[in-house]
């Protein structure tokens, strides 16, 4: 349990860096008050620190000399019913740089420190204004790329997993009592309630597989999902790459292995985010970078969650081209969405070989030069995004640090099981265990963490945050 927890009175920019009418800088702490009213002057010519709590006010920071600084707005707001549950003045001003830097300065003469990472949230923490699956999530919050990210981290910002993790605690709870109570009364047979207990447990086990389904996963309704365009050289790949994305950004030219290195650009399509990767045509090449950027093409698809297998529909494949396809698509067929390009041109059919990927999978012929079959693909590929994020049903948003907590859970309650089912059981050992796992539990929530792994969840965060 972290007890000594810092008093010092700490300000930083929470708005972004960068244009914007309006930024905002925060200042918390015990000398918040005393701090801002040194540094302000107000309209009304009172002192912020004699001012009733939630209010607002016109004014001016000033520097030691009284000249003005900027024109401002102060929020004030005493503890505890603030972000940080300290005192804290939030000022609102013109975003330039040097007036943010001027202001922060201020109050840096005044005794103020500057925030660090995570610094505000922390206390936050720490001052049980939210529990630390509470502060992950704003992180998240912010961080999210999908509406469905987005969803996911408010929800459990509200509290969700927290509650999910309480009411695991709270069986525990009672599990354990039930134990001390069969270790008391060892001596009478009827009370020994190992078969309760092993139903708790295995609940909680129930509920654990469902928090931490489809980790994995989960990355694509964080960072979006990553398409792939691969195929042979000339393809079109880059073409259609251009297409989609609405502007030129990879070179075209008729020039077979145009494109060697990985060419990445995001967009976000209905409500999701999108990353396209451009590759580099698969052929046997004895150019070294373009051997680099083959290389590359195929760990691309590997990694990819949505594959745009481009084919050429205008030309013969060669008999080692069909033999990549076919591997390809032997590997990664629940990804693939099969292309053929340039149906504007006389079509010439695949080789025998590859004829099952373009029988098995919904084939679309897009032109580059016909622009509805663009948009044609485009839906496909929104299908195959909406078809990936409902096969991911966790009803949470984990993070590493509270996934492989679940992980240690899961294990010490299967451990817990394990000794439920001999034929005498040590209530004293079980006892001993549940009190383990109830520790595990709390540093979910942060309540028992360490100092250590405090600051490691808080170092994921901006400053101002
Ligand atoms: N007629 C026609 N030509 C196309 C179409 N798509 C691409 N092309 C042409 O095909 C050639 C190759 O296009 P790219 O987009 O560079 O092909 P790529 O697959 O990226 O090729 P590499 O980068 O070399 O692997 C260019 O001359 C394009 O103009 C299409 O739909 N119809
Ligand atoms: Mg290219």
């Amino acid at each position: 349990m972290i007890t000594n927890h810092d008093d010092q009175t700490i300000i930083a920019q929470c708005t972004p860096t960068g244009s914007g009418a309006i930024a905002l800088v925060r200042i918390s702490g015990q000398h918040a008050l005393t701090i801002a009213t040194a540094l302000s002057k107000l309209a009304s010519n009172k002192h912020l620190i004699d001012l009733p709590t939630h209010t607002i006010h016109y004014g001016w920071v000033v520097n030691s000399a009284g000249n003005h600084i900027d024109q401002v707005l102060f929020l004030l707001m005493h503890g505890p019913k603030t972000f940080t549950g300290q005192d804290t003045v939030e000022i609102t001003c013109h975003n330039n740089p040097f007036i943010i830097e001027a202001i922060i300065q201020e109050a840096l003469s005044h005794g103020a420190r500057l925030a660090q990472s995570g610094e505000f949230t922390k206390r936050a923490v720490l001052n049980n204004k939210i529990d630390l699956i509470q502060a992950e999530a704003i992180n998240e919050l912010i961080h999210a790329n999908t509406q469905s990210a987005l969803k996911k981290s408010l929800a459990q910002l509200e509290g969700s997993f927290s509650h999910a993790i309480k009411s695991i605690e709270s069986h525990l709870i009672k599990a354990l009592a039930l134990s001390e109570a069969s270790f008391e009364f060892i001596d009478e047979e009827d009370l020994e309630f190992g078969k309760q207990i092993l139903a708790i447990v295995e609940n909680i086990l129930a509920t654990i597989a469902t928090l931490k389904i489809n980790f994995d996963q989960q990355k694509q309704i964080r960072q979006g999902v990553r398409i792939a365009l691969i195929g042979a050289v000339n393809a079109g790949k880059s073409s259609l790459f251009n297409a989609l994305l609405g502007k030129n950004r990879a070179i075209v030219t008729n020039i077979a292995g145009t494109t060697r290195d990985l060419i990445e650009a995001g967009l976000y399509r209905h409500g999701n985010y999108w990353t396209l990767i451009d590759t580099a045509g698969l052929r046997q090449s004895a150019d070294c970078i373009e051997q680099e950027g083959i290389k590359r093409s195929f760990d691309t698809a590997h990694d990819a969650d949505i594959i745009l297998l481009v084919f050429d529909g205008a030309r013969a494949m060669t008999p080692e081209e069909c033999a990549v396809y076919v591997e390809l698509y032997a590997q990664y067929h629940n990804k693939i969405i099969a292309v053929r390009n340039k149906s504007d041109l006389e079509h010439i059919p695949v080789p025998f070989e590859c004829a099952h990927i373009i029988e098995k999978t919904k084939v679309f012929a897009v032109s580059n030069t016909l622009p509805e079959s663009v948009i044609v693909l485009e839906k496909q590929i929104q299908l195959k995004v909406t078809e990936l994020f409902q096969a991911i049903e966790s009803p949470f948003l984990l993070n590493r640090r509270q996934f492989n907590l679940l992980l240690t859970l899961e294990q010490q309650l299967q451990d817990i099981q394990t000794l439920l089912h001999t034929s005498s059981i040590s209530y004293e050992l079980l006892s001993h265990h549940l009190q383990d796992v109830l520790a595990q539990s709390t540093e979910l929530t942060g309540k028992s963490i360490s100092e250590a792994g405090m600051d490691a969840v808080f170092r994921e965060f901006c400053v101002g945050k």
